[in-house]
């Protein structure tokens, strides 16, 4: 071929694009949890991923642009073997990407959506992520053909949760994984603020959607598998009772709540070796 002996060698940043689908997906993931692991380990084993916990292909363009946020708050442990899994699964993927833990400063209850909101706004502060994946801390995908990019619709990956016997628990199910665009996570005006606790946000999100016109989609149920890390219920993060009052409200409040009312103090930003660490004082209930 010609074309490829007479084009210039080894000029920088001349990469040709990623192929359609990676040749370094190996599909089922053997998942357990070593105790012995460190976050040593899991650094030595990413020597390609950068400051802030930040990767490009060095062999090719990426199309793709992925942030992974990260809600978190005393789970040290399992944030350490989500990052064994994680990236390396998305290096194999071949995705530009980006993982964000957004820890919740003190001992207020735990509000999961008023996190990732914040994680999606100090996210695209750095870049023009094209997507955005919501993930929760104890859940770890089985499976690398679990492509983490967006689609026309939101989607949602963690469909097949050891926990729920490898099914949907139910039909408009959203929790776990799952993944806009920016502009999907614009045009629902973000996630609900005021979900304090367990359950509902969830729900509240995938009404949402549905608000707007747009649908879930889902991978196909064989790929979409996870395993979730065993865990003791979380002091601070109790049922929430007013989650039905507040589900009940969405098609009325999710204007007004969302990103165009989201308050936070940043704390502290440090790009880590293998993430970047968002600490935010989200405040209280009113
Ligand atoms: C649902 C919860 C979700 C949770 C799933 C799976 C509620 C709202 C009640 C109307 N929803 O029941 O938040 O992700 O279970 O555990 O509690």
């Amino acid at each position: 071929n010609l074309s490829l002996i007479t084009r210039p060698l080894g000029g920088e940043n001349e990469l040709l694009p990623c192929p359609a689908a990676s040749p370094y997906l190996g599909g089922p993931i053997q998942v357990s949890f070593p105790k012995e692991l460190t976050l040593e380990e899991v650094r030595r084993r990413n020597p390609y991923v950068t400051s802030g916990g930040k990767y490009k292909p060095p062999d090719c363009e990426s199309s793709h642009s992925t942030a992974i946020i990260i809600p978190h708050r005393n789970r040290e442990v399992h944030l350490k073997h989500l990052l064994y899994y994680l990236h390396p699964f998305l290096q194999r993927q071949q995705l530009n990407y980006g993982i964000y833990v957004i820890h919740q400063a003190g001992n207020y209850t735990f509000n999961r959506a008023k996190l990732l909101n914040v994680g999606f706004k100090e996210a695209m502060k750095e870049a023009d992520w094209i997507c955005l994946f919501c993930h929760d801390v104890d859940l770890i995908p089985e499976d690398d053909r679990n492509m983490y990019t967006c689609e026309k619709n939101p989607k949602h990956s963690s469909i097949a949760m050891d926990k729920f016997g490898y099914k949907l628990p139910y039909r408009t199910y959203f929790g776990g994984v799952s993944a806009l665009t920016a502009d999907q996570y614009m045009k629902i005006n973000g996630f609900p603020n005021n979900y304090w606790g367990w359950g509902g946000e969830d729900d509240d999100i995938a009404s949402r959607i549905y608000l707007n016109g747009m649908m879930i989609v889902r991978p196909d149920v064989l790929l979409g598998r996870y395993k979730m890390i065993k865990h003791a219920h979380d002091k601070g993060n109790e049922e929430n009772p007013k989650r039905f009052n507040l589900l009940a409200k969405t098609r009325r409040s999710w204007k007004d709540d969302g990103m165009n009312s989201l308050q936070y103090v940043l704390l502290s930003k440090q790009h880590l070796p293998l993430y970047t660490n968002i600490t935010v004082d989200i405040g209280s209930e009113r």
